[in-house]
């Protein structure tokens, strides 16, 4: 008979989530103008926080409070329109903005933002909590991380991943023992520590971090009373906790296995910062097997529910070429396609592609309309653009860096409403 072992249930319910969804993503440019980063769309249906929000859901933890602070009118409104969770249990997702309770700063780090709204910890008074980065892309089982940690006995932990040495001065930076007990932390440093025996890596900080209650509330109190401090989790409390000896322990997030999903793509973490590596995220959408795959019904990618009908290929006349036709792309509900021909793209919902249009290697928000015989190639068009009959983007960058943002990497980016021509 196979021997089972039964271990005592974790409460699950006894974790509370503070997801960090205030800063202004300003590498962004015109995408995070007017909204939050986390709002900023995502994969045709999703915003990026819906990927962060539904790795929680899909482990069973439901306790969820979102900081919000820069521009978060509409990152509020979608959180609530589609993250309401039914009042029976005692679960919420929901967000608090900045209080400005602590003095008339706004702009103070990340662990001012939880050390202003903490009566949410002192009221739930969880065992734990997770302090987690509101606009990554990634898929993790929370559990896993959670598990690791009890296991360990730690009083924090610490989730990483191996990032190239030469990227590593844009992150936190681990040094740990071979027990993986961390020993020095270096806040986006000059020079950071290889990873032993990797001299080309280092071992980066997700920004996601589950602690035990009391320990948080110590740092956050010391913290708080820190003139030289930042007020930073990477830059101040971290390393606080390291120097005074605490268990803090790194998770290999390598290690995360998510149900569904083959061993090669739990690899794949982005913290999208930049209009280059928004664009990349997107094109590996829609590769043909993509390392972020949001096709995995064991994992689903939760968002709103959307009342938009099919999208609709409108297929004309074949001799000139009036072909309503969309190749390794995603095509969202509401829109019409016709006549215009689109290839390794990411429409939103109720785009309009018309007759003789070609849309090409290209991201569009909700309500973009293509005029007829227009050529669209590396753009990203945010929503309610009307891009009129004949324009072309993206094919002479001199020109279109005369009116628009354009990425290092050569990407048009169209701002929200913009009027073209
Ligand atoms: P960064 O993301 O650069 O590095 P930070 O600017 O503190 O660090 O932002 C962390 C998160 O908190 C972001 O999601 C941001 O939007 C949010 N945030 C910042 N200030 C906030 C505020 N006042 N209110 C609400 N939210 C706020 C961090 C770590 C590094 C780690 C990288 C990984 O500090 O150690 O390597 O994340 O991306
Ligand atoms: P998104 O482009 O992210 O979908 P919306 O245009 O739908 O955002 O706006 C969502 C919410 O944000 C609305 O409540 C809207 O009033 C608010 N909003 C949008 N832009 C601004 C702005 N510049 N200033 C204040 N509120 C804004």
């Amino acid at each position: 008979m196979r021997e089972t072992k039964l271990r005592a249930p974790f409460e699950t319910s006894r974790v509370l989530v503070m997801i960090l969804a205030g800063g202004e993503g300003r590498r962004l440019g015109p995408l995070t103008s007017d909204r939050a980063k986390p709002a900023v769309p995502f994969g045709g249906r999703y915003r990026i926080i819906d990927i962060v929000l539904s790795n929680f859901v899909n482990s069973g933890l439901h306790k969820i409070k979102i900081l919000t602070q820069y521009k978060s009118a509409s990152l509020d409104e979608h959180i609530a329109r589609a993250w309401r969770l039914s009042p029976m249990l005692d679960n919420f997702i929901e967000t608090i903005p900045a209080q400005q309770r602590t003095g008339k700063s706004w702009f103070k780090g990340s662990a001012d933002a939880v050390y202003q709204t903490q009566h949410v910890i002192t009221d739930e008074s969880p065992t734990h909590v997770g302090i987690f980065g509101g606009d990554h892309v990634y898929k993790m089982d929370m559990r896993q991380m959670l598990d690791e940690h009890l296991e360990r006995n730690a009083e924090v932990t610490v989730a990483a991943i191996p990032v190239p040495r030469k990227e590593a001065r844009e992150f936190g930076v681990i040094e740990a023992d071979a027990n993986g007990r961390i020993i020095a932390f270096h806040e986006k440093v000059a020079d950071p520590p290889p990873m032993p025996g990797h001299p080309d890596l280092a071992l980066a900080s997700m920004g996601n971090y589950i602690f035990n209650t009391g320990n948080l509330l110590d740092a956050l109190e010391q913290d708080a009373k820190n003139e030289q401090s930042a007020h930073d989790f990477g830059r101040d409390i971290i390393p606080y906790l390291v120097k005074n000896g605490k268990r803090a322990f790194v998770y290999d997030f390598q290690t995360n296995r998510v149900p569904g999903e083959d061993e090669g793509s739990n690899a794949y973490w982005r913290d999208i910062g930049t209009i280059d590596a928004y664009w990349a995220a997107q094109m590996d959408l829609i590769s043909v097997q993509p390392a972020f795959n949001l096709y995995n019904q064991r994992w689903p990618i939760r968002t709103a529910m959307s009342h938009d009908p099919p999208a609709k290929f409108v297929f004309r006349d074949e001799w000139n070429a009036r072909v309503g036709i969309a190749t390794e792309s995603l095509v969202s509900l509401g829109c019409i396609i016709s006549g215009g021909r689109i290839h390794r793209s990411v429409l939103s919902n109720r785009c309009r592609v018309n007759s003789f249009s070609h849309v090409e290697e290209s991201v569009l928000f909700e309500n973009v309309v293509i005029g007829r015989h227009a050529k669209i190639r590396r753009a990203i068009i945010d929503k309610d653009v009307e891009v009129p009959s004949g324009a072309e983007i993206g094919y002479n960058l001199e020109e279109d860096r005369k009116r628009w943002y354009v990425s290092e990497g050569g990407i048009v980016v169209i701002p929200k409403r913009a009027k073209i021509g």
